[in-house]
């Protein structure tokens, strides 16, 4: 579905490959004929502290996961990151202010800016240049010897030398006190010392350029998806004001790996696609942008923004806001330009200064009466828009996924500077308040009107059930975390679904048509449709502000729908729920979509071949007449239209068993972008929508899920 969301196979493994790294006898050998060669400029000698260097780069390539979260496509792209992190530290140090990336035709990446540069000097006590030290010695992603803190500093703040330790090749440019300076590396060695070359020209400014290439040895793929990395950038432009970021693709049309249009016509025609950003505005840029994107209109016309620090609290704080007329919130959080996709102190500070805020202005102004219960957060929160950015020097990232922010002086900041600013915003801005908290109190209304409807009908079936929806076949299993729930399209695949599941840990929940599109819907008729409400019971953790993931009954939902168009809507507005409503079982990584056989091969000997997608049917039957393998006459090759027309064993053995089904983790790489997409997708504007779907309609991707 939406690039934002990428879907990798569930049992993707992320084992560090070792026959690519070589053994310590090697390196020492290397590094002997190193010592031999270069006595041309900085003298170097090799000694027992090199050989613990090298050792230090052998152990990021043993596990990986360790230093960059994965050997998949996520950690490759954190590669890119790691580098352009450096660069925007340079920038906002008050040095750098371009930075420049290119895809280059063999998916090499390089990045330049114009910063300081890497010292080219001799670090005291190293007996190597600044570069030989940054590039080779693994440090917590602060810099040697002060000169200004990073506050930018990756996910895992790791450095430049995790990069050239999962790298084949790395090529270093230094542009620096007159000179240009270079240095390669191959295999995480430098084949030479740093060399001095042409000097500087006239005007000419200072600066790094990082090339390299990460090894295939190591990383599922080497192939970098343009979208990735632009909607990357994007965001970090928004998120350092100012700052001109662009990215160039310089692959050609079939290089680009999935960029290649599946049609088979080859005539290549260069892409170089290219994005450049800047925003003067940042993140008051970012929430107009967001707005624009969500296609709705604001409550109130201007978009408020603040911005503050502590500098004995060593924190800054930066925040803009807009209310729409949507029904979704979309708050989104960063530290140290980082998004905090599982929140954190920042954001209980925001949206509790928000919440007493707006309940203290509706009862100082009379909106609220005395018998009128207070607005909720959720409440408060519909159709908000806000950018949440925070940078402080000492960062402290906890949860699961390492994107809560723990720091506890972030909440009392940025409930202090919300307090005092909006209350002035408020105070200055009367007519846009009062909208404001009558949109909170249509959202109130709402919900208690909902909330009544809900209670009544639950009185009457209270003797009925337990309390689980009618529909639902549950598994006998009570341990969530071998439970699945299966969302099935139709009764008739709800059927085979039920007969051929495994009754201990897979439970079915069939679903009559579309569920009710909750990108467009109140929550107010979201509560209203059985469907919903029924999914809801089921998975059991609630929804909304209240969701408790450590409630569900679940570990692993499974939308189950049709290989098609129709069916790929279904996962989407199956999608929309979980997104908007349950947001961390997406985090937890508890959401899946199931993907079923497009083809059934039949071979007249041995057993049939079940295929995904077009190309595995051409590569199966290729393989499969070069093994001397036959099709029987006619019907050879089936394909299916519906997991309707499948029999309870197919359905079994081609989707639902875990020995043999392919599911896809749905996972959000990127929460506003993916919540874009979904506004796109799923929203009132129908033009965006054709758009979006004719452009991406090549790619497998949207067609797979
Ligand atoms: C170490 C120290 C200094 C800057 C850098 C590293 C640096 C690293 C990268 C990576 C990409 N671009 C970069 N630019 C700078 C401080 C330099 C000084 O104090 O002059």
């Amino acid at each position: 579905m939406a690039d934002s969301i990428n879907e990798q196979p569930d049992d993707t493994s992320h084992d560090a490959q070792l026959n690519a790294a070589e053994s310590e006898q090697d390196i020492r050998q290397d590094d002997l004929q190193d010592e031999q060669l270069d006595d041309s400029l900085a003298p170097k000698h090799y000694d027992a502290s090199d050989l613990k260097v090298l050792e230090g780069l052998e152990a990021v390539r043993v596990r990986p996961g360790m230093y960059i979260g994965s050997t998949g496509p996520r950690g490759l792209h954190h590669l890119v990151y790691e580098i352009v992190d450096n660069s925007v530290d340079e920038a906002l140090a008050g040095y750098a202010t371009h930075i420049e990336v290119t895809i280059l035709p063999d998916n090499g990446i390089c990045v330049v800016d114009d910063g300081r540069g890497i010292p080219v000097d001799n670090v005291p006590g190293e007996n190597k240049s600044g570069v030989e030290v940054v590039m080779t010695k693994l440090h917590a992603g602060g810099k040697f010897g002060g000169g200004g803190y990073a506050v930018s500093g990756g996910l895992h703040g790791v450095g430049i030398s995790v990069v050239n330790a999962l790298s084949t090749r790395m090529h270093i440019e230094v542009r620096r006190q007159g000179y240009h300076w270079t240095q390669d590396y191959v295999n995480q060695k430098p084949v030479a010392p740093l060399a001095k070359g042409e000097p500087m020209a006239e005007g000419e400014s200072t600066g790094t350029s990082v090339t390299f290439w990460a090894d295939p040895a190591i990383f599922e793929t080497t192939v970098y998806d343009f979208e990735t990395l632009r909607s990357r950038f994007q965001q970090m432009a928004f998120l350092n004001k100012g700052l001109k970021i662009s990215l160039t693709d310089m692959r050609h049309v079939d290089e680009a790996g999935d960029e290649v249009a599946g049609d088979g016509d080859n005539a290549v025609e260069e892409l170089h696609q290219s994005a450049t950003y800047k925003y003067d505005n940042g993140i008051r840029d970012y929430v107009e942008y967001l707005v624009k994107a969500k296609h709705t209109t604001p409550v109130e016309e201007d978009i408020i923004d603040f911005a503050a620090e502590d500098l004995n609290l060593g924190i800054s704080a930066e925040i803009a806001l807009q209310w729409t007329t949507a029904y979704s919130e979309s708050v989104y959080t960063f530290a140290n330009t980082i998004t905090t996709t599982e929140g954190g102190s920042h954001e209980e500070g925001f949206r509790a200064a928000l919440t007493t805020l707006i309940n203290r202005y509706a009862r100082d102004k009379g909106i609220l009466k005395d018998k009128d219960e207070n607005l909720s957060g959720d409440d408060v929160r519909e159709g908000l828009v806000a950018v949440v950015s925070v940078k402080l020097t000492n960062p402290q990232f906890e949860g699961q996924t390492k994107t809560k922010l723990g720091n506890p002086e972030a909440k009392t900041f940025v409930q202090r500077v919300m307090n005092e600013k909006l209350n002035d915003w408020f105070d200055a801005h009367p007519n846009e308040a009062k909208a404001i908290v009558m949109k909170g109190m249509e959202a109130s209304r709402a919900r208690i009107a909902a909330k009544k409807a809900r209670e009544s009908t639950r009185r009457k079936s209270i003797f009925e059930s337990a309390g689980m929806p009618d529909k639902l076949k549950d598994c006998q299993s009570n341990d969530p975390s071998e439970c699945e729930l299966f969302i099935v399209e139709g009764d008739s695949a709800g059927g085979s679904a039920i007969q051929g599941r495994n009754p201990i840990t897979q439970a079915i929940l069939p679903l009559r048509g579309k569920i009710l599109n909750t990108e467009r819907a109140s929550l107010d008729r979201m509560m209203k449709s059985d469907t919903i409400e029924s999914l809801i019971t089921a998975i059991g953790g609630g929804y909304g502000e209240n969701f408790d993931v450590s409630k569900v009954r679940y570990h692993k939902i499974i939308i189950m729908a049709d290989a098609d168009v129709d069916g790929a809507h279904i996962a989407t507005l199956n999608l929309t729920l979980f997104f908007r409503y349950m947001r961390p079982m997406i985090y937890a990584g508890y959401v899946y979509v199931a993907m079923p056989p497009l083809y059934r091969i039949k071979w007249t000997k041995g057993p049939h071949d079940f295929v995904y997608t077009d190309a595995e049917r051409d590569r199966v039957l290729k393989e499969g007449k070069a093994a001397g393998k036959q099709l029987p006459k006619g019907e050879g090759i089936q394909r299916y239209k519906g997991l309707g027309e499948m029999t309870y064993q197919e359905l079994w053995e081609t989707t639902m068993d875990p020995e043999h089904r392919i599911l896809k983790q749905i996972h959000i790489e990127d929460a506003a972008q993916a919540d874009e997409t979904f506004s796109m997708l799923m929203g009132d504007d129908v033009e965006p929508r054709r758009l979006f779907i004719q452009r991406n309609a090549h790619d497998a991707r949207f067609i797979d899920a």
